[in-house]
């Protein structure tokens, strides 16, 4: 071949290649281009292949020109690369539409259930009044529950609190027989063996009734009991107690307080205790109470005449329907998230 020619048809082969590679549209098709031109079986090495077919000095230049054209088509194909790969990183973005303005998704938060922020307000109100707080047993003997606090067998005040036994744990022994606590008064004579009076004790806890359930009454709910023994305690002082937590408690909120005579055998005298809220006309029981009974001293060993107290148990659940003015106690359990969320 003419040298001319050769030249000719490196030139030929330069212009072709520049432009395809300038022209690449994106970066599978460049891809394809730096195979056709500079692959192994590709085209620039076509043109290497023709360089012995030239003499001396002038194969040397040639060489060099072919040289110097590869490594400028490798610099062109690396500045396209780069210039395709932003373009088609920009076109991502813009496809996928990230909008950094756009706020981000909020993480949610648990909360306390109602009953327990109420029970804490409880707590917190009788702490300010010199109470200590007290837990005790949810299963628990018969005794306890029950013969501890004047209520033996047969007693027709049984009847008053249904009761779930545990079938694998009976015996004829109180001591023995277990049950779910019906109320937190089984902690009256559990506390009162182990602690010399005086003592101002609460008591919050679950209890359960094996009763029929209906807008204002559940199988399990909640009691805080209220347990204050020293020398010269009177209903004067139950009451003042109850005035002064019933003003804290719905905060300054209008609260009238209505004792009616109850019966409890583990009280002498006993009383139910009603409030009504704002401008309602409606009584709801929250309470029993009453000054402790002469026996309940004796099971707990105390010296009955030297000492008294009185003892109450509100319901903790409907303090929770007034506080927050709901009205079926079976929505604290309905697991309802709709409810739940509200408070
Ligand atoms: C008692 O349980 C006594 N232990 C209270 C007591 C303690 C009296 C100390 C004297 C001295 P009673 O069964 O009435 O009493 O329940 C007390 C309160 O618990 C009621 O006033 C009511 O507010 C609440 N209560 C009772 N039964 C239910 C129920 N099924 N569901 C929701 N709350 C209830």
């Amino acid at each position: 071949m003419a040298i001319g020619n050769f030249e000719e048809k490196i030139s030929v082969f330069e212009k072709e290649a520049k432009e395809a590679i300038n022209q690449a549209p994106d970066l599978p098709r460049l891809e394809a281009i730096k195979v056709k031109y500079l692959g192994r079986k590709g085209e620039f090495n076509n043109l290497v292949k023709e360089l012995p077919g030239i003499s001396g000095d002038l194969r040397a230049h040639i060489g060099r020109r072919l040289n110097s054209l590869r490594s400028d088509l490798e610099t062109l194909i690396g500045e396209k690369f780069h210039k395709l790969k932003d373009e088609s990183i920009e076109k991502q973005l813009k496809s996928e539409g990230i909008d950094i303005s756009i706020p981000g998704k909020g993480v949610s938060f648990g909360h306390l259930h109602p009953l327990t922020k109420v029970e804490r307000r409880v707590e917190d109100i009788f702490k300010s009044l010199g109470f200590s707080i007290v837990f005790g047993p949810e299963i628990e003997s018969e005794y306890y529950n029950f013969d501890a606090l004047n209520i033996p067998k047969d007693h027709p005040a049984r009847e008053m609190q249904d009761t779930f036994w545990l079938k694998d744990f009976r015996s004829e022994d109180p001591k023995k027989n277990f049950l779910l606590r019906t109320q937190t008064s089984n902690m009256q004579v559990r506390y009162m063996e182990k602690n010399n009076p005086p003592l101002r004790i609460i008591v919050p806890g679950r209890v359960y009734r094996y009763e029929a359930t209906d807008a204002s009454h559940e199988i399990q709910f909640h009691q805080v009991e209220g347990l204050m023994i020293d020398k010269n305690i009177s209903m004067v002082n139950l009451k003042a107690v109850f005035e002064e937590f019933f003003k804290k408690f719905f905060d300054k909120k209008k609260v009238e307080i209505r004792f009616r005579p109850g019966y409890f055998p583990f009280v002498e005298p006993g009383i139910e205790v009603d409030i009504k809220l704002g401008d309602s006309s409606k009584w709801l029981e929250v309470a029993g109470a009453g000054m402790a009974h002469p026996k309940v001293f004796r099971a707990a060993r105390y010296v009955p005449g030297e000492w008294q107290g009185f003892a109450f148990g509100m319901g903790l659940d409907r303090l929770a329907m007034l506080y927050y003015g709901i009205n079926d106690i079976r929505l604290f359990y309905s697991g309802d998230f709709r409810f739940l969320k509200q408070f």
